[in-house]
C-alpha cells in the first residue's frame, strides 16, 4: 500500500525591516507556482513568514509592534496568496503574527500562529505556537534580543492534528521541535505529518559554544522526533543574513525512518520537494514504535505532573 503526497518545503532567505507584505507574498506566490512545475500539493513555508523576526528589537511601546501583526486572514496583503494557491490546486501551511480581535474585557492576544490551507482554499487548522522561547525583557548585552517571550502569549490549545492531505497532519513552530513532548503528543494522535517553520539565529548568546551546532541540533531534533514516532516531518527555515542576524537554513524533509530525504542546498528562497509516502509511517508505528505494546505510561507519570528538575531526596 502506498499513499503519495508530494510536499514542497518552501524556504526563505531573508526578509528586510522594509520589505513590504505585497512584496513577500510575491515571493510567497513564485515558490508556489515553481512548486505548481513540480506536481507538488502541500507547500511548507516557515515561522513568521511575511516580516522580518521582529523580536530581535525591543520597542519600548509593546503596541507599538503590532503593525508586525495580521488581524485577520487571509487579510488584503494576503488573499493573493490564497487566490492563487486555489487557482493552482495547492494546499500550504504558512506561519505569521496573529492578533486576536477583542475579546469582552476588551483584551486582545498575540501568537506566533501557523495556518494549514486545503487544495480547494478551505482553512483545515490554525496552530498557536506552544513553547515560547527567549526572554521577556530587553537585555541590552546581547548583540540582538529574542524577545517572543515579550511579543507572544503563548498558544493554549496543545498539539492538535487534523485528517487533511490524505493523512494525519499536525503543525508545530519552531522552538517546539526541540520539546520531545511536541511529537510523542501529535504521535499518540496517530500524526503522519507534522510541518514546521523555524527562525533559528546561529548565534546563542546565553551559550556561544552551542553556535556551531545548530545545524547539528536542527538535523537532529527533528530526525529522533520523525523516527521515536513514525512520522514524516518537514522543517522550513527562513535563512541566511536577515538585518545582520545569521539564521540557519538546513530545510528539510524527513522520512519516519529519520533518514532526511530532501535538503535545502542554498540560505535563499529555495523551494524542495520530495514525494512522501504516508502508508511509510506504518512501518515504524507498527513495529518497534508500536505504542499501544510497548509503552509503559504508567512510569512516565512525572512527564506531565511536573514542570522542572526536581532531585528526589535521599540519593
Ligand atoms: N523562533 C524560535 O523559536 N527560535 C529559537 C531560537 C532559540 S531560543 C533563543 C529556536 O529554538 O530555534
Amino acid at each position: 500500500m502506498s499513499r503519495m503526497l508530494t510536499i514542497g518545503a518552501a524556504q526563505l532567505g531573508p526578509i528586510s525591516r522594509d520589505e513590504s507584505r505585497d512584496r513577500v507574498v510575491e515571493r510567497l506566490i513564485a515558490l508556489l507556482r515553481q512548486a505548481a512545475e513540480h506536481g507538488v500539493e502541500l507547500v511548507v513555508f516557515p515561522e513568521l513568514a511575511l516580516t522580518t523576526f521582529f523580536p530581535r528589537w525591543w520597542e519600548d511601546d509593546r503596541a507599538a509592534a503590532d503593525h508586525w501583526f495580521e488581524s485577520a486572514m487571509p487579510g488584503p496583503e494576503t488573499q493573493p496568496l490564497f487566490d492563487e494557491a486555489r487557482r493552482l490546486g495547492i494546499g500550504f501551511c504558512l506561519g505569521y503574527a496573529e492578533l486576536t480581535p477583542p475579546d469582552e474585557a476588551g483584551e486582545v492576544k498575540h501568537f506566533n500562529t501557523q495556518i494549514l490551507v486545503e487544495r480547494d482554499g478551505t482553512v483545515v487548522a490554525k496552530y498557536r505556537k506552544v513553547h515560547i522561547p527567549g526572554h521577556e525583557d530587553h537585555e541590552p548585552w546581547r548583540k540582538f534580543q529574542h524577545l517572543e517571550r515579550y511579543y507572544f502569549d503563548p498558544g493554549e490549545d496543545g498539539f492538535g492534528v487534523w485528517r487533511a492531505f490524505g493523512g494525519i497532519v499536525g503543525m508545530m513552530i519552531c522552538n517546539d521541535r526541540r520539546w520531545p513532548e511536541t511529537y510523542r503528543v501529535m504521535g499518540l494522535q496517530g500524526v503522519e505529518l507534522i510541518l514546521c517553520g523555524y527562525n533559528t539565529p546561529i548565534h546563542y548568546a546565553p551559550d556561544p559554544s552551542q553556535d556551531i551546532l545548530q545545524g547539528f541540533h536542527n538535523a537532529l531534533v527533528m530526525q529522533a522526533g520523525a523516527y521515536q514516532n513514525g512520522t514524516w516531518v518537514v522543517g522550513v527555515a527562513k535563512g541566511g543574513n536577515e538585518e545582520g542576524v545569521d539564521s540557519l537554513a538546513q530545510t528539510a524533509i524527513i522520512a519516519p525512518s529519520g533518514q532526511i530525504v530532501a535538503q535545502a542546498l542554498t540560505t535563499g528562497d529555495e523551494l524542495i520537494v520530495a514525494r512522501c509516502d504516508l502508508d511509510w509511517c506504518v512501518r515504524y508505528k507498527g513495529t518497534l514504535f508500536d505504542f499501544e505494546r510497548y509503552r509503559r505510561p504508567e512510569v512516565y507519570g512525572l512527564i506531565t505532573s511536573q514542570k522542572g528538575v526536581v532531585v528526589p531526596d535521599g540519593i
